[in-house]
């Protein structure tokens, strides 16, 4: 068997790439991948619910059973909060972003994390994978500061690092710190991750488009019209549909195979459906880091400015050459960009 490196190894070795360089941010990857452990504990028990108690229940030792989500909520705000290093947290699950304080009460840490604990979470109660999504950022207010609202509003190029957490066929967490992007895959035998997949990269063509076509008649013209160039009789066309309806999945197959990712506006969610700091502009990091793009449609991602925590925004994210074709037939729909 090839000698695999663990994912604490490479953190460890792989160190002096951050830019920042103090070993923290590798004290929060390794804590990132003990949360993604005791989640993947759990979700993989999921199947067992009616046997081991419903949310809501007492389970056999008399602790109260929890949602899958709230529980891994909880579980990666603990971990998150342990180490002296993240000053801040925002959750898709939380109202509001949550002020860590170090050791004796003090505002010493230098980190934000925005996450999304359990994305795709409707697919529990069918098997089908789910992921966790994070986002790290520097804070921007004064060290020795309570975090403000201004530390999370950050634009995506700012991130220092992202990543997911796909609890599949094989638990798999996937990285970057801005120097490509790196998959590392669960021994669950040894509860080890190695690495598995080292410089991901999307392919810059694809044959595979992913969308929700259960809502097309609510799609933008744009959308529509692409829509129909993918299934069109030509060249490498039709393109194939894959549609999890898992992010994280959704994605992750697309960068190893090639594929476009579409959540487009509509006349039902007329801002889109995903939110942009806790899963697109994590999402659009790695794929740029993967060679692949991501766009809203008509710009970039990255460069969006946030104004609100849960803000939405459409997305197309994947091949280079499969988003560009897409928003070519977005841009001839100029006034569909004010979403
Ligand atoms: P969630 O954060 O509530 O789980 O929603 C996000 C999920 C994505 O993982 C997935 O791609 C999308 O919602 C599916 O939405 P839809 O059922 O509208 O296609
Ligand atoms: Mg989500």
């Amino acid at each position: 068997m090839k000698n695999h490196k663990t994912l604490g190894e490479y953190i460890i070795e792989n160190q002096k790439d951050f830019q920042y360089t103090t070993g923290e941010l590798s004290r929060l990857l390794s804590s990132i991948k003990l949360a993604a452990k005791v989640v993947n504990h759990e979700v993989n028990k999921a199947g067992l619910v009616d046997i081991l108690g419903n949310a809501g229940d007492t389970n056999i030792q008399g602790e109260d059973q929890q949602k899958l989500d709230i529980y891994a909520n909880e579980a990666f705000m603990r971990t998150l909060s342990n180490r002296e290093i993240v000053c801040g947290i925002a959750s898709e699950e939380e109202d509001d972003f949550v002020i860590i304080e170090g050791k004796n009460r003090s505002h010493d840490n230098k980190y934000i994390v925005l996450i999304d604990p359990l994305d795709g979470s409707s697919n529990i109660d069918v098997n089908v994978s789910v992921g966790t999504i994070f986002s790290i950022y520097r804070r921007v207010t004064p060290i020795g500061t309570p975090v403000t609202k201004e530390d999370f509003l950050q634009p995506g190029n700012l991130q220092v690092a992202a990543g997911y957490v796909v609890y599949g066929t094989s638990t798999m967490l996937v990285y970057t710190t801005g120097h490509g992007v790196n998959g590392f895959t669960l021994n669950p035998a040894l509860g080890t991750f190695y690495l598995s997949h080292p410089s991901m990269k999307f392919p810059e063509n694809g044959n595979i488009y992913s969308i929700n076509e259960g809502y097309y008649v609510h799609f933008p013209q744009g959308v529509k019209d692409y829509l129909k160039y993918c299934q069109e009789e030509e060249g490498d066309r039709p393109y194939s549909a894959r549609y999890i309806g898992s992010l994280v999945s959704d994605f992750h197959r697309n960068m190893i195979k090639g594929g476009v990712y579409i959540y487009p506006t509509s006349s039902k969610a007329p801002q889109g459906k995903l939110r942009l700091l806790y899963e697109c502009n994590p999402i659009a990091f790695l794929a740029e880091q993967a060679g692949g793009w991501a766009s809203d449609g008509y710009k970039r991602i990255l460069e969006i400015k946030p104004t609100e925590l849960h803000q939405r925004v459409p997305i197309f994210v994947g091949s280079k050459n499969m988003v560009a074709d897409a928003e070519k037939f977005m841009a001839k729909y100029p006034q569909d960009a004010d979403y």
